[in-house]
């Protein structure tokens, strides 16, 4: 198997696996070795980027050589490997958590410090991976750290976005500011380019059915543009195994037409590269903004007419899920011709989950290219393809069926000719069948029908993706029930109800305890006496029995003062403002979204403080003071709560900052949730029951031994279920009552509670600043519908907050809570998430990398 001289190889593999070693010397040559040659710079001329890249470099290479003995193992061994298609993958940084799961953390910590620079320091330097928007892309990472730790073969799919989420500053008015991420400026070196293994892709052209009904159709001419791909390692913690997140970057086919160039049309030689490489220029900042259309950095290239007539905006996300998933499945299908075996096994070696519907357009694909590439029959296509697809549906938002996704047939026409004929097919088809189990039924036809009739017609993604996968899944048990109950409850009868499940999130734990938390997870592990918590979550079980320990207690509470100053340190370096210390730290972090209501919580922030105002100086003194913490980007152009013109009067407020101080932290991401979480001690996940699909950051919260406030929504009820209820502040109606109260305020017939009053009266004087600023907020809630339902759940959101401060006073019994919470979030591992999709959607195995690979 090697080219020339075998012994000669041997010995040049096993002299360079030294450079492997994990002990400090060869540490220390990796890092000089990659400032001097890779980065040629001279020791008198290091700074801590350079010191970074440097270190990063060598940390990289010893992934590269577990990835490649991995991905030759996998082929060898012909596994069955799963393929996570996500639009996003919101990593973070890489440094740290690369060290910790290769095992080499010490070793570069003491290289680091001998050749004069300090870990942290240096680790700073690394930029967030900011590929995504909050908990979808947050939990594709979890998923692909569990699933290299459990020694599963996958890949991760998804789009490498030369901007990622914007960064967010704070001006002087208080609103938000979308400032670019150029996260690839000092170059990446966490991935590896993969410039010869570039993909064409069709956009455009013309499509020809078959002859008959289910015979293979062409697609020919149009454009055709590269996707280019880009490889990150992903380690396993304390494993060999190291699989990969492929990032597909978009290029033009011929960057120079020499033909147009020599008619001196320069610039008409490089528009269809620059068209092209605009499709993965930027990362959507969320689906509302494809409505204002405001976040298009880029002008798109008019080199197609018929594009002026679409949203622009729209196209190029289409675009974006075209080239990314016909790209990843070319990629699948590549390594699965080169086992040799018929199509119908494809299922046997490929599952692919489809995270949300974005990658729906995969469905279509697979079918166009077994049926129109591989002249496989249609019938024996669609089995092929439904035994291969998962769905994940993450739809939260009131389970609206509004809030799926869906495509303007003009638009898929435009765009993907041939595929459009493909989903009219397979429409046709589908729709036959449901004639055939009800018929006579009309309205069922078109509730069901991937074509939503009206002007222009509608693709539903979701109901594509409903039919063409084995599996569809809900994030929570809660979410999952009304997945069946009010999104797809004719899919349900017609399917059955074993094709709907649910598989709750999960986070790692590698990264939102081991990482985050040194110090918890050094005293876990001590109390333990073994670091095996780390691979199996439900170990932190063994910490109830110091739950009630005097001695265990002072140490944990300790743990919790030491994060809490890091955090304070934190706010007082990037804001103005002064806190307390002893304060309780009150945090929600997280997208802002209407639905989520930070709007409740800044409400019962001023009622606090109205509260304090009344107060004897005295009599202050006994309430527990708050320190309330606000993080997370709205989506551009979208109105934001106006928690900056609170904060800036109540901190003003010398009477009242000791007990009271709020602050809005800029530019929410994973570095700083790592810094955040930690510190809390109480978190806010308070979305209108029913609105939330899981929420991953409430797990993040408990496991760092924070309490919840919360509704009954999302995972906050199973995290109860595990954690007791005694140690969860719930509030507010349940999913159940929604419908009726709505129709009250529609009716006008709606109370509005005395203190929800006091604190609009507080406003509209004037106290925060020019009232009228807070009139979008009050005329959501008072203007007739209240759709969110704030006023019917404030008083009870009061009432669960005085709670807190009761049971805070008790510090004794506020840590035995802590600890019980920490100890029982064993469940929520993303380990156990991973396992139940292995064995319930992907019936795949672990297969362990041997050493002597
Ligand atoms: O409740 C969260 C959930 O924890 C949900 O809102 C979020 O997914 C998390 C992980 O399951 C989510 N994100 C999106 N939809 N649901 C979404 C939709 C469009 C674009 C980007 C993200």
């Amino acid at each position: 198997i090697f080219p020339g001289d075998a012994k000669a190889w041997k010995a040049a593999i096993a002299k360079n696996a030294e450079t492997l070693k994990k002990d400090v010397e060869t540490v220390e040559a990796q890092i000089s070795h990659h400032v001097h040659t890779t980065l040629a710079r001279a020791p008198f001329n290091v700074d801590e980027l350079t010191m970074y890249q440097a270190a990063a470099l060598s940390v990289r290479d010893r992934l590269i050589a577990r990835w490649n003995e991995t991905q030759t193992f996998h082929t060898q061994q012909r596994v069955k490997r799963v393929y996570y298609l996500s639009l996003e993958f919101l990593m973070g940084r890489q440094f740290d958590n690369a060290m910790l799961n290769l095992g080499v953390k010490k070793p570069y910590n003491d290289g680091l410090k001998q050749l004069g620079f300090n870990l942290e320091d240096v680790s700073d330097s690394e930029r967030d991976m900011g590929l995504g928007n909050g908990g979808l892309g947050r939990l594709a990472a979890c998923y692909l750290d569990s699933l290299a730790t459990l020694d599963i073969p996958a890949f991760g799919y998804t789009l490498r976005y030369q901007q990622g989420i914007f960064r967010q500053i704070i001006n002087s008015n208080g609103e938000q500011v979308e400032v670019p991420d150029p996260w690839l400026e000092n170059t990446n070196p966490w991935e590896i380019p993969r410039l010869d293994a570039a993909v064409e892709i069709r956009l455009h052209g013309e499509a020809t059915r078959g002859d008959n009904a289910k015979g293979a159709g062409t697609w020919t001419g149009g454009l055709e543009v590269l996707a280019v791909p880009y490889d990150i390692p992903v380690p396993g913690f304390g494993t060999k195994t190291t699989n990969n997140i492929r990032t597909w970057s978009a290029r033009g086919k011929v960057s120079f037409d020499l033909a147009k160039f020599n008619a001196g049309d320069y610039e008409a030689a490089v528009r269809e590269a620059e068209e092209a490489e605009t499709i993965t220029r930027v990362l959507y900042p969320n689906e509302a903004s494809l409505r204002h259309a405001t976040y298009i950095l880029v002008q798109v290239e008019l080199t197609h007419d018929f594009e002026q007539n679409f949203d622009k905006g729209k196209a190029l996300r289409l675009k974006q899920q075209y080239l990314w998933v016909a790209a990843s499945l070319h990629d699948i299908c590549r390594r699965f011709r080169k086992l040799r075996e018929p199509w119908t096994a494809f299922p046997d070696y490929n599952a692919i989950q489809l995270n949300d519907t974005h990658p729906t357009l995969a469905i279509p694909e697979l079918m166009r290219i077994l049926v129109d590439e591989e002249g496989q029959p249609w019938d024996e296509a669609w089995d092929i393809v439904r035994r291969t697809f998962g769905y994940t549906n993450h739809t939260g938002a009131a389970l609206m069926t509004e809030a799926l996704e869906r495509w303007a047939v003009p638009l898929i026409e435009w765009l993907l000719p041939r595929h459009m004929q493909i989903i009219y097919d397979i429409n046709a088809f589908f729709l036959e069948e449901v004639e055939k189990k009800f018929p006579n039924d009309r309205a069922r036809l078109a509730r069901m029908s991937l074509i939503e009739e009206g002007y222009p017609k509608m693709v539903r993604m979701a109901h594509l993706a409903v039919i063409g996968s084995h599996r569809v899944n809900g994030v929570a048990a809660l979410h999952s029930r009304l997945v069946k109950q009010d999104l797809f409850p004719d899919f349900v009868e017609m399917f059955g109800q074993d094709r709907f499940t649910n598989v709750t999130n999960g986070i790692t734990a590698r990264r939102w305890l081991y990482q985050c938390n040194p110090q918890l997870a050094a005293l876990i592990t001590q109390a333990l006496g073994t670091e095996e918590w780390i691979l199996d979550l439900d170990k932190l079980k063994g910490l109830e029995k110091y739950a009630r320990d005097k001695k265990f207690q002072k140490e944990w509470a300790s743990i919790k003062q030491a994060n809490r100053d890091r955090l304070c340190e934190y706010i007082e370096s990037t804001t103005d403002v002064k806190v307390n210390r002893k304060a309780l730290i009150d945090v929600q972090v997280k997208r802002i979204h209407e639905y989520k209501r930070q709007s409740l919580n800044i409400l019962g922030v001023i009622f606090r403080y109205l509260t304090l105002k009344k107060l004897k100086p005295e009599e202050r003194k006994r309430v527990v003071p708050r320190l309330s913490v606000f993080g997370g980007k709205a989506a551009p152009g979208y109105y934001m709560a106006n928690i900056n013109a609170v904060s800036k009067t109540i901190n003003a407020d010398k009477d009242i900052r000791e007990h009271l101080s709020v602050v809005f932290l800029a530019d929410y991401s994973v570095s700083l949730a790592e810094i955040i979480i930690p510190a809390s001690d109480l978190s806010e996940h308070i979305s209108t029951a029913g609105t939330e699909a899981s929420g991953t950051s409430n797990m993040k919260f408990a496991l760092n031994s924070g309490l919840l406030i919360g509704t009954l929504d999302g995972a906050n009820i199973e995290i109860a279920e595990a954690i007791g209820d005694e140690n969860v502040f719930f509030f507010g109606n349940v999913t159940e009552d929604v419908p009726r109260l709505r129709r009250a305020h529609q009716a006008g017939e709606a109370q509005y509670p005395p203190e929800l009053m006091e604190v609009v009266d507080a406003i509209r004087s004037g106290m925060f600043g020019d009232g009228g600023v807070f009139e979008p907020l009050l005329n959501t809630i008072f203007g007739g519908k209240d759709y969110y339902l704030i006023s019917d759940d404030f008083t009870s959101y009061l009432e669960a907050q005085r709670m807190v401060d009761v049971a805070f006073v008790d510090q004794s019994s506020w840590v035995e809570k802590t600890i019980h919470t920490t100890a029982r979030m064993g469940r929520f591992a993303s380990d156990r998430a991973v396992m139940q999709y292995a064995d319930e959607i992907w019936n795949v195995e672990p297969v362990k990398i041997p050493d002597s690979a």
